[in-house]
C-alpha cells in the first residue's frame, strides 16, 4: 500500500520542537510546519539570559545526539553557547523556512479526522498530525508578595532579565534559591555593592567540578566523536545515571544515602561561620527539591557583600523589602528568581479532541498523559517533555529524541494506512496513571519538602520508574494500548 503523505503541525521552536522538525526532513517529509511564538528559536535558552545562566545537565549530553558538539567551553555549558547551538542546528538543518515566527496558536481543534490549528492573529491551518513542544519551564511564576507592584526601582522575574539594568556596584536583591537564584548569585556576589540573597527554605547543594576544556581536548573531541560518546554515555556517565536513578525512585535507597552523605560534606567543608552554615542546613532529604548542582554558591554567599537573608518577606516597599521583623534591605535593583508555573505546560492555548472533548476538563484533576506522550480523546497528538516524563537531573534532549521515536511508530500506523488516527484508551492511561501515582509515592520527591514536581495534592508528577525502564517503554507502544480509528 503506498504510504499516505502527512502534514504535520509543530507548536514551538525550542529544543524539542527543532527536533521533530529535523526527524521529519531526515525522513523526507517536508509538509510540516513550526509555529513559534517568539521572534527566534531556542525556546527556554532564548528566554532565559541571566547573568549566571548554565545547564545543569553536562554538556555534552545536552546535545541532540545527531549533532555532538565538540565545542562546548565547559562540561556545564553556559546558557549563551547553548542558545548559539540551537540557533546554529536551525540554521544547518535547514528548519528557519518551516518556522513561523511571531505566531502565537490559540486553539486546536480534532475535526473530521484532522487538526484545525487557529492563532491568536486568526489565521488557520491543519495537519493530520500535532506535536505540542510548548516546553514545561516557559510561564514564569511571579510571587504574590505584597507590594512587589510598587516597588519603584527596576525588577524582573528571572525568565525576563533586563540587560539595560546595571549591575555593577549596585544593591541587588534575589529571591528565590533553586538553580536559577543559585547561578544568579554565584555570578553577582562579586559585582555587587551588596546583594541580599532571599531565601524561603534553605537547599542541598551537590558539589561539582568547574570544568573548562581546553583546546586540547575540544581538538580531541573533534578528533574523535567516539571521546564525546564515553563523555554521554560511557562508564562514569552510566554510574552517574544509574546512581541518580536509584537515589530518586526510592527515598530509602543507600544510593540516596550516599548523595545526602555528599551534601552534607560540602556543606560542612566549605562554610565556615556556624550561623551561616545552619541558615543554609535544609532539613529534608538530599534530592527532594531538584538537586542543585553548583561549583561557586557555597563562596558566593560568602563573599563580605553578600548577605543570605532567611527570615521571612513582610512586603516590597519603593525602595526595598521590609521582612517580618521589621529589618529593612534597601536595594537598586530587584530579580525574582521564582521558578515557573510548570502545571500549565501547552495551556493557555485549548485543545478541543475527540467530540469537542475540552483538555482543560480532561486535565481537571491535573495534566496527564500516557507515558507522558499522548491523551486519550486526542488523536494524533504528541506532547514532548510532556506531564509525568523523567526531569531527576537527566538530559531532557534525550528524553524527547525516544519520546519522538515512539510516536513515530504511531505516525507510522497513519501513514501506511492501517489506521486515520491513533490515540490511546482512556483505560491505559488510568492503569498508567494509578501505578505511577503509587511508585511516585515512595519517590524521594516525596519525601517531604515542596518543589515544583509536586501537584496541588502532593503527588510528584514526574516519571517514578529508572531511567532504562523508560528507555524500554518508549522503545515501541504497545499497541493494545491505543485504539487505532479504521
Ligand atoms: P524553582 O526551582 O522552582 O525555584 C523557585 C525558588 O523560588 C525556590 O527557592 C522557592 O522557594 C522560591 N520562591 C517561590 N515563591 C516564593 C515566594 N513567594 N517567596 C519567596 N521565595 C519564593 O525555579 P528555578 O527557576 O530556580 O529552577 C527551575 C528549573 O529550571 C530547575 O529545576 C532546573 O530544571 C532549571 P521554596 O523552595 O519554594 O521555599
Amino acid at each position: 500500500m503506498a504510504e499516505k503523505s502527512l502534514r504535520t503541525i509543530i507548536i514551538g521552536a525550542g529544543m524539542a520542537g527543532m527536533l521533530a522538525g529535523i526527524k521529519l526532513l531526515e525522513r523526507g517529509e517536508t509538509d510540516f510546519v513550526i509555529y513559534e511564538k517568539g521572534a527566534s528559536a531556542g525556546g527556554t535558552w532564548r528566554e532565559n539570559t541571566y547573568p549566571g545562566l548554565a545547564c545543569d545537565t553536562p554538556a555534552h549530553s545536552y546535545s541532540y545526539s545527531f549533532a555532538l558538539n565538540p565545542e562546548w567551553s565547559a562540561f556545564y555549558a553556559p546558557g549563551t553557547e547553548i542558545k548559539a547551538y540551537f540557533e546554529g542546528i536551525a540554521q544547518r538543518y535547514g528548519l528557519l523556512p518551516y518556522i513561523r515566527f511571531n505566531t502565537e496558536i490559540e486553539r486546536c481543534d480534532w475535526r473530521d479526522g484532522r487538526w484545525h490549528v487557529t492563532t491568536k492573529a486568526g489565521d488557520t491551518d491543519s495537519s493530520d498530525i500535532l506535536v505540542a513542544a510548548s516546553g514545561v519551564l516557559h510561564h514564569p511564576s511571579v510571587p504574590a508578595i505584597p507590594g512587589l507592584e510598587d516597588f519603584e526601582r527596576p525588577w524582573f522575574h528571572s525568565a525576563r532579565w533586563d540587560h539595560s539594568v546595571p549591575l555593577d556596584g549596585k544593591r541587588i536583591g534575589v529571591i528565590g534559591n533553586g538553580s536559577t537564584g543559585v547561578q544568579i548569585v554565584s555570578a553577582l556576589a562579586k559585582r555587587a555593592a551588596r546583594l541580599v540573597h532571599f531565601q524561603r527554605s534553605p537547599q542541598w547543594i551537590m558539589p561539582c567540578p568547574d570544568l573548562q576544556y581546553t583546546e586540547a581536548e575540544k581538538q580531541a573531541f573533534r578528533d574523535d566523536p567516539e571521546k564525546i560518546e564515553a563523555v554521554r554515555n560511557g562508564p562514569d556517565a552510566a554510574a552517574r545515571k544509574a546512581r541518580f536513578t536509584a537515589a530518586i525512585i526510592d527515598m530509602d535507597s543507600p544510593e540516596l544515602s550516599e548523595i545526602q552523605e555528599i551534601v552534607e560534606k560540602n556543606l560542612e567543608e566549605s562554610i565556615r561561620d556556624p550561623e551561616l552554615k545552619e541558615k543554609l542546613r535544609p532539613n529534608y532529604r538530599a534530592a527532594c527539591k531538584r538537586m542543585i548542582f553548583s561549583a561557586h554558591y557555597y563562596n558566593a554567599v560568602q563573599e563580605p557583600t553578600v548577605f543570605l537573608e532567611n527570615k521571612a518577606i513582610e512586603r516590597v516597599e519603593a525602595t526595598g523589602i521590609r521582612m517580618k521583623d521589621g529589618t529593612f534591605h534597601e536595594l537598586d535593583v530587584l530579580a525574582v528568581a521564582t521558578g515557573f508555573d510548570v502545571g500549565k505546560f501547552v495551556r493557555p492555548m485549548k485543545f478541543y479532541g475527540e467530540g469537542g472533548m475540552d483538555l482543560d476538563e480532561f486535565w481537571k484533576k491535573g495534566p496527564r498523559a500516557y507515558y507522558a506522550v499522548t491523551i486519550p480523546h486526542f488523536p494524533n497528538l504528541c506532547l514532548l517533555n510532556g506531564p509525568t516524563g523523567p526531569v531527576g537531573n537527566f538530559s531532557l534532549i534525550d528524553i524527547a529524541e525516544k519520546q519522538w521515536a515512539y510516536f513515530e511508530q504511531l505516525v507510522d500506523l497513519v501513514r501506511s494506512g492501517q489506521a486515520k488516527a491513533v490515540a490511546p484508551t482512556e483505560a491505559a492511561l488510568e492503569t498508567y496513571e494509578a501505578a505511577r501515582n503509587k511508585d511516585a509515592m515512595r519517590t524521594v520527591f516525596a519525601s517531604g519538602c515542596s518543589s515544583w514536581y509536586l501537584d496541588a495534592n502532593g503527588v510528584p508528577q514526574v516519571w517514578p520508574w529508572s531511567y532504562d525502564h523508560f528507555v524500554e517503554v518508549m522503545r515501541a507502544p504497545d499497541l493494545s494500548d491505543y485504539a487505532l480509528v479504521a
